[in-house]
């Protein structure tokens, strides 16, 4: 079969990575990322790579994505040597002309990354012992990253994780939308409606001085850790993209919403997710396990951290799929749709169980 131009593209730009003397590479898709196009590099002679066509659209300047996680990595790297972990952070490997990334004939950037043999991840968690990995591997990156310089960082995504910017975002989409709000998605906008009120918590919190930004991952959902196939340790987190100043509560939100509902962003039979209390108690166990802390504002907002990451997708989700889709990739026309519902199913489930959370989130930290 004759390669397509966009197969060749891909071709031309994976070889400025690999070494003149590089037999031509077998390249296919890897991963399951919403944003990203990802492809394993395997050629013989050469060790496997993970070329990744970064989206412009979604990250408004590419090039600095791929300068920050050159960074980010280079440190994490140093760190962990340092420190003496198992951990096997994947490094982003310099295009041969010693860039971060490189251009093709279209103007998208795409960068590669070391690939992490003998690792595996999970698109669902499906046990309490790999939730308590997750949160190890996210308190690790936390503690690793502690001291990282976050000057050097360009800001990746600005408005990330602003809920309120998500909001007035949705208003507006909804004031002009490709889609009209009918039946499901009406549904879902009441859901946003009853909420607003107090979307805007953490944002006042930090305003207030009581919680402050450190350095976070920004996406660790429970598909962004690798783990050892023979220990079934956790090794990585990786996806560096939204690596940022932020508020830590931002991350242990998404990942316990990720890791605790078993059932995925998108169940096949359109399930509603369930919330599990014992993952939630495995995250966060070993969320300490890991080594970093929480204060006590944080603890005390850990629950609302939680809630609202659940209901800032439920509305990212919404929105792209009132706009058309134009955000998170799709393989079916009602994808973005189904994924919201299930956020603001789960939404409701985990403010069903605030207390439950609550009590254990105090039994972890006495
Ligand atoms: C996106 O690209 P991916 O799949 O790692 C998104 C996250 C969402 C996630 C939901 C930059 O992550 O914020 O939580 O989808 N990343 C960006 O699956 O928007
Ligand atoms: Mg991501």
């Amino acid at each position: 079969m004759t390669p397509s131009l966009i197969d060749r593209g891909r071709r031309v730009v994976c070889a400025s990575f690999l070494s003149p003397t590089a037999r031509p590479p077998e390249i296919e898709p890897l991963g399951a990322g919403r944003i990203n196009d990802t492809f394993l590099v395997s050629s013989s002679g050469h060790v496997p790579l993970v070329l990744q066509r970064i989206n412009g659209d979604v990250f408004p300047d590419p090039v600095c994505i791929a300068e920050n996680v050159a960074a980010v990595t280079a440190h994490l790297a140093g760190r962990r040597q340092q420190s003496g972990g198992d951990e096997r952070f994947p490094r982003l490997v310099p295009a041969r002309d010693g860039k971060s990334c490189a251009i093709d004939h279209d103007g998208a950037v795409w960068r590669v990354i070391e690939y992490v043999s003998g690792a595996v991840s999970y698109p669902l968690v499906t046990s309490a012992d790999q939730a308590f990995e997750v949160g190890r591997m996210l308190g690790r990156f936390h503690l690793l990253l502690d001291d990282f310089d976050s000057g050097v960082l360009r800001p990746p995504l600005p408005g990330f994780h602003d809920l309120p910017a998500y909001c007035r975002g949705l208003e507006q989409t909804l004031a002009e939308p490709r889609r009209s709000a009918s039946g499901a998605a009406r549904d879902c906008c009441l859901q946003v409606e009853q909420r607003l009120v107090d979307a805007d918590a953490l944002v006042r919190a930090h305003q207030r001085g009581e919680l402050v930004q450190r350095l976070i991952h920004g996406d660790p959902k429970c598909d962004n850790v690798l783990f050892d196939r023979s220990t079934l340790r956790a090794v990585a987190l990786i996806d560096l993209d939204t690596v940022s100043p932020g508020l830590v509560l931002w991350d242990l939100g998404d990942c316990l919403r990720s890791v605790c509902n078993p059932a995925g962003e998108r169940p096949p039979d359109r399930r509603p997710g369930k919330f599990h209390l014992d993952l939630c108690r495995a995250v966060l166990t070993g969320y300490r396990a890991g080594g970093a802390d929480l204060s006590a504002a944080e603890r005390s907002l850990l629950f609302q951290g939680l809630r609202l990451l659940t209901f800032e997708l439920g509305v990212r989700f919404l929105t792209d799929y009132l706009a058309g889709d134009r955000y998170f990739k799709v393989e079916e026309p009602e994808d973005n749709l189904d994924r919201a519902r299930v956020q603001f199913d789960l939404l409701a489930q985990i403010e069903h169980q605030q207390a439950g959370i609550e009590a254990l989130v105090a039994d972890i930290w006495p």
